[in-house]
C-alpha cells in the first residue's frame, strides 16, 4: 500500500474546480477510490449531486471517458459498455486493459437504480459499483432515502408535532449487494483512507461484479460544518454505526475493529438533523437507533467469525 504522499502524487481523475458544495463527502470518496486505479477508467454516473455539480456543460471536471447515466439506470449503462468492451476485445480492436465503475448517490443506488445494479451484479459484468451513501436525496433538496436513518430530519421527514424525523431504520445495502454473492463487496469511510484504497484495489481487480457502498456527508442535508466531514465519518466508524467490512468471495472480514465502541449519540449529537432526537420527549428514538446499531454490529461480528 503506497504512502498518503505517494497516492496525493497521482493524477487526479475527479479535478478541482467542480461546483460540489464545500466540504461535500462525495468528491473526497471519488478521489480516493480512484487513487486505487492504474489503468484507463470509463465511468457511467447516475443523476444526482455529483453529476449534476461535476459536469455542468460545457465543462467537466472529469479526465476520463465518462456518461451521464440516468437516475434509475447507471448499473444498466456501464454494463453495455463493458459487454462492448469484451466483444471488441475479443475481436482485437481495443489494445491496453480498461476498467468501469458506476456511481450513484443513494437515491440512485438504493431505491431507484437498485433493479439496475441488481441485475447487472446477477448478470456477471466486470464492473465496480460505487455509491456515495449521503442518507438522502440531496440534489433535489434532501428528501429521504431508503439509506437515511431513524430519526432524521428531511424535508419529506420533518421532525415536529406529527413525526419526529423518519419512522424507518435505514435498509441495510451492504448486506442485500453480500447476498448476490458476487467477488467482492466493502463498505468503506474516506476517514481510513487507507482502508479505502485498499479495498478499491480488489474492487477493481475483481474479476466479476464489486459494490462498494461509502459513506459520504452532505453538511447542507446533516447540517454539519463542512471542515468536519471528515471526522464525522470516522466517529460513524468509531461508534459502530458505519462497520468497516469485506465479503470477498463470499468471506465476511472486519477489516477495522474500534478498541472502544464509543455511543451512537456521540455521532448524532455532530449533525443538526438529529438535533430534536435531544429533547427529552425524544429520547427513546436515540436509544432505539442504539438498540439497532448494536444488534447490526452483533450480527456482522458473527458473520466476520469475531464471536
Ligand atoms: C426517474 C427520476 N426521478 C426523479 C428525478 C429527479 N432527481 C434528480 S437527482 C435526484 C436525487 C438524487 O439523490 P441521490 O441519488 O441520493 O444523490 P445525491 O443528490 O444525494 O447526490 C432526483 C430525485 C430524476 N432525475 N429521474
Ligand atoms: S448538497 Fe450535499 S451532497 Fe450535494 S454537493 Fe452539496 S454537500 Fe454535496
Amino acid at each position: 500500500m503506497p504512502s498518503l504522499k505517494e497516492l496525493s502524487r497521482q493524477p487526479e481523475i475527479l479535478t478541482g474546480g467542480h461546483r460540489l458544495c464545500a466540504g461535500c463527502g462525495a468528491p473526497i470518496v471519488v478521489r480516493q477510490a480512484l487513487k486505487a486505479l492504474d489503468v484507463p477508467l470509463v465511468a457511467a454516473n447516475a443523476t444526482g449531486c455529483l453529476e449534476v455539480a461535476s459536469a455542468i456543460y460545457p465543462y467537466t471536471a472529469w479526465r476520463c471517458s465518462w456518461i451521464h447515466s440516468a437516475f434509475e439506470n447507471a448499473a444498466a449503462t456501464i454494463s453495455g459498455v463493458e459487454a462492448a468492451y469484451r466483444s471488441l476485445k475479443r475481436q482485437d480492436k481495443i489494445p491496453g486493459e480498461f476498467r468501469f465503475v458506476a456511481f450513484g448517490g443513494d437515491g440512485g443506488t438504493f431505491d431507484i437504480g437498485f433493479q439496475s445494479l441488481s441485475g447487472a451484479a446477477e448478470r456477471g459484468h466486470r464492473f465496480v459499483y460505487i455509491c456515495y451513501d449521503n442518507e438522502a436525496y440531496m440534489n433535489t433538496g434532501i428528501q429521504r432515502s431508503s439509506a437515511t436513518p431513524l430519526g432524521a430530519e428531511t424535508t419529506t421527514t420533518p421532525a415536529g408535532e406529527v413525526i419526529p424525523g423518519k419512522r424507518q431504520h435505514r435498509k441495510d445495502l451492504t448486506a442485500i449487494m453480500a447476498a448476490h454473492d458476487i467477488p467482492y463487496v466493502a463498505q468503506v469511510s474516506p476517514s481510513h483512507w487507507n482502508d479505502l484504497v485498499t479495498k478499491m484495489k480488489k474492487a477493481f481487480d475483481a474479476e466479476g461484479p464489486a459494490f462498494v457502498n461509502a459513506i459520504a456527508p452532505c453538511p447542507r442535508g446533516w447540517r454539519h460544518d463542512g471542515s468536519l466531514t471528515v471526522e464525522v465519518t470516522r466517529v460513524a466508524v468509531e461508534t459502530c454505526y458505519w462497520p468497516l467490512y469485506e465479503v470477498d468471495h463470499g468471506k465476511w472480514r472486519l477489516t477495522y475493529k474500534p478498541r472502544e465502541k464509543k455511543p451512537v449519540e456521540e455521532w448524532l449529537k455532530m449533525q443538526g438533523r438529529f438535533r430534536h432526537l435531544f429533547r427529552p420527549e425524544n429520547r427513546h428514538i436515540i436509544d432505539e437507533i442504539q438498540a439497532y446499531v448494536d444488534r447490526k454490529w452483533e450480527e456482522l461480528l458473527k458473520r466476520c467469525g469475531e464471536i
